[in-house]
């Protein structure tokens, strides 16, 4: 279905591919991975592992899902020491919340599959929802998951946000991308700062600066303070070591996704002495509002404290 992809590329999305619904042919990974523990405190996972397994089961009649590409990152990859008197913050986060801005998009995307396919029903993922994002970006024709997890398109890298509109329609899918092109690289594992890999494509989720930083509740433990470091809110290490990335990742130059000074550098020393009513005021809209107030407060203080 070009006419799908076309209108998503004038909708601004990187890439578009279409895979056709059926079983997860990895259902037997995301058991183990969770069996294992690896989901920590994300009991949700446990919870949407079903839908996950058959994404079928998902929405009443699906069978196809059109998933796309956005491309957020900034600048260069491994960009060296956060700025002075300000903590490292994943660069997914330095723009508005994400699930708003392509929320919308995804819903414009999904009206033209309607148009294009009268009588369809569509329903849209970012992020948040059942939906085995990075399995059907692969099946999609988008990428291949990378040793550190990551969707890495060969051409535009891994820094990119995965969006699903699932349909009804019966939509001509892609071939999916079969090839694993990482070869015998291992830098992603080799430069984790926590270890966090158990093995390629195994992350024990419980010791990612990214979990730590964003879904831990409550005080970190010594060991956690030390390994979390400059990062005060998720971390791009395993991405910015990427060759592909390296070569490949190019910054975007979409006004919605522009970063905001006081995300991207944030001053950790009024973040680490802020009041709730100042944080709403000011991080209202943005991803800090995940770990919120508390979390964000303590993020700061581990990275003044170091
Ligand atoms: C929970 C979660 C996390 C957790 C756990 C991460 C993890 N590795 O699972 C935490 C909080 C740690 C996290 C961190 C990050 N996350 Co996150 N996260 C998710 C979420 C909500 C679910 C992922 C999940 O189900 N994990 C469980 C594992 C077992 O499943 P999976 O990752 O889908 O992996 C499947 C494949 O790997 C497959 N598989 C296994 N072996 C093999 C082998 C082959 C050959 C193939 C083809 C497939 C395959 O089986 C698995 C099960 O189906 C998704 C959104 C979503 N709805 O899917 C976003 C998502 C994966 N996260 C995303 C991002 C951006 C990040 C961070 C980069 C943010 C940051 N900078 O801090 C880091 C990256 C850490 C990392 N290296 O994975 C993006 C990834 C985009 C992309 N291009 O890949 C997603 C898709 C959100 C989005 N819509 O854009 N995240
Ligand atoms: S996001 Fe950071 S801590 Fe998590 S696996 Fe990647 S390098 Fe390790
Ligand atoms: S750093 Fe190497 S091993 Fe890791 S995802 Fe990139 S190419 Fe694959």
């Amino acid at each position: 279905m070009n006419e799908i992809k076309h209108r998503a590329t004038a909708l601004g999305f990187a890439a578009t591919g279409i895979a056709r619904l059926d079983k997860n042919p990895h259902a037997a990974e995301l058991d183990r991975w969770l069996a294992a523990g690896h989901a920590g405190t994300m009991t949700y996972l446990n919870r949407q592992a079903a839908k996950r397994k058959d994404p079928r089961t998902i929405m009443a009649g699906a069978k196809a899902a059109v998933v796309t590409l956005t491309n957020y990152f900034h600048g260069s990859a491994d960009p060296g020491p956060s700025a002075q008197g300000s903590g490292k913050v994943a660069q997914y986060a330095w723009s508005s919340d994400y699930h708003g801005v392509l929320g919308e998009r995804l819903e414009q995307l999904a009206a033209e599959i309607r148009l294009l396919v009268p009588g369809s029903q569509t329903r849209c993922y970012v992020d948040a929802g059942p939906v085995p994002e990075r399995e059907l970006a692969q099946l999609a024709g988008l990428g291949w998951i990378g040793k550190n997890m990551m969707l890495i398109h060969p051409e535009i890298g891994s820094f990119t946000f995965i969006g699903v509109v699932l349909t009804d329609a019966d939509l001509e899918p892609d071939l999916p991308f079969d090839a694993d092109r990482c070869g015998t690289c291992r830098r992603c594992l080799d430069a984790c700062p926590t270890q966090a890999f158990v093995g390629p494509r195994d992350l024990d989720a419980r010791a990612c600066i990214s979990y730590l930083t964003i879904e831990h509740r409550g005080e970190f433990s010594v060991l956690q303070a030390s390994q979390v470091g400059e990062w005060i809110f998720g971390c791009d290490v395993c991405q910015d070591v990427c060759p592909w990335n390296v070569s490949f990742a190019q910054a975007t130059a979409d006004p919605d996704f522009a970063a905001r000074v006081e995300v991207a550098e944030p001053d950790i020393e009024a973040l680490a002495a802020m009041d709730e009513q100042e944080f709403e005021r000011r991080y209202a809209g943005t991803p800090f509002t995940r770990p919120g107030h508390r979390g964000m407060r303590r993020n700061a203080r581990v990275a003044l404290d170091r």
